[in-house]
């Protein structure tokens, strides 16, 4: 072994009391440094040096090691806290195996030990704050999260309705150019569809150019061309119905239908029109009106009827409503007290209230009920026979 100079580590003792196991001599309050560090010494609080301290073979920072010897380093401990649950050590080292001892701190050692002391501090005093604040983070997220998903989820349903649209529109701008791109005659309605198409079925017509409806064309009966605005062939479709539905339309087009008010205004606002009505009852007998003359008003005129000029076989029960709003279960625009088109269970031009009811309910037989689909009492001899099939459809002319 070498024989090493060492520094001074008594001056520290100077002047103080000798202490034993049983004799607690030392300046220290907190500490019975002698039972501590297992020796007898000049101890103070406690130690710089421990000559009679246990002898124990190797390295070690425990302090009741007398001295601590390594080939070239002397290791000499400084407690700075002595309390168990905050100990802080400060070794120090040198490599100077020529004395005197030069001694140097090692701070690596220090910092990890004060690190983590502040850790512990911090830790115990804020984690309970932290937690909260987190919870609350947490809860302010979640709330924002599900507005995004909700914000999204809007966005998704307006992206998925305006492709529609577009894809609308894309189709009604192929309707309306022709393969070399130029414009095409747009059919304002079944009278205007003549190019070949003479088969009577489901075609497009954009009445006032704008709008595009899908409207049923008769191509058959005196000349084709017809515009069918009304069809009664099966009970499959219910026509005690809202304004609303009235205004928009409803059924099935190759079925039973209403064409909508505001369609039919627009068609017939656009130029002369004339109507035909045909009927069939249950017993095979068939009919039809004409009127030279049959317009509908716009919704803020509720619909009025305009029809005059009437020739053909079933009576005429349609020039009694000429001048009439048309009335729904929602709304009474009739001119009778009652609310005639709840009493009549349709939607139609009510005036005191009916001479036809075309839009009443479908039923079967004979009767003189008054809310079945009916033409006037005389048409066919019965009051209020039920009709098997009713059609209205327009003509321009
Ligand atoms: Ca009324």
């Amino acid at each position: 072994m070498p024989v090493i100079a060492v520094g001074d580590s008594l001056e520290y003792h100077n002047r103080n009391k000798f202490s034993t196991k049983n004799q607690d001599n030392d300046v220290s309050t907190r500490n019975d440094c002698a039972k501590q560090a297992e020796g007898g010494w000049w101890y103070k609080s406690c130690h710089h040096s421990n000559l009679n301290g246990i002898y124990k073979k190797g390295k070690s920072d425990h302090w009741n090691v007398f001295l601590q010897l390594t080939t070239n380093h002397v290791v000499w401990t400084i407690p700075l806290n002595t309390s168990d649950d905050a100990v802080v050590e400060m070794p120090l080292v040198t490599d100077n195996i020529k004395a005197p001892l030069v001694a140097a701190l090692d701070v690596s050692s220090l910092n990890k030990q004060l690190k983590h002391y502040i850790d512990r501090a911090i830790s115990t005093t804020y984690t309970g704050k932290i937690e909260e604040i987190a919870g609350h983070i947490q809860d302010k997220l979640n709330i924002t999260v599900s507005r995004f998903e909700r914000m999204f989820r809007d966005l998704t349903e307006n992206v998925t309705d305006l492709i529609d649209k577009l894809e609308d529109s894309n189709r009604n701008h192929n309707d309306t150019v022709s393969e070399t791109g130029r414009p095409v005659k747009l059919s304002r309605d079944c009278t205007d569809i003549n190019d070949g198409n003479t088969k009577s079925g489901v075609y497009t017509i954009y009445p006032e150019n704008i709008h595009t409806v899908k409207a049923y064309c008769n191509m058959d009966v005196d000349g084709g061309r017809w515009t069918v605005i009304q069809r009664r062939q099966d009970d499959f479709t219910d026509f005690y119905r809202t304004w609303s539905d009235y205004k928009n339309g409803f059924g099935s087009l190759n079925g039973s239908f209403w064409l909508g008010n505001d369609n039919i205004h627009k068609l017939t606002s656009s130029g002369r029109y004339e109507l035909r009505v045909d009927l069939s009852d249950w017993g095979g007998g068939t009919w039809y009106a004409v009127y030279k003359t049959f317009n509908v008003e716009n919704e803020s005129s509720k619909y009025k009827l305009t029809i005059c000029g009437y020739s053909g076989t079933a009576e005429d029960s349609l020039t009694y409503h000429n001048g009439c709003k048309f009335s729904t279960m929602d709304q009474d625009n009739d001119y009778d007290k009652r609310d005639c088109a709840k009493k009549a269970k349709g939607g139609w031009w009510y005036k005191t209230c009916h001479k036809s009811n075309l839009n009443g309910i479908y039923k079967k037989g004979l009767s003189d009920e008054w809310t079945a689909v009916t033409w006037s009492k005389n048409a066919i001899g019965t009051q209020h026979h039920y009709l098997k099939f009713a059609r209205m459809m327009i003509r321009r002319y």
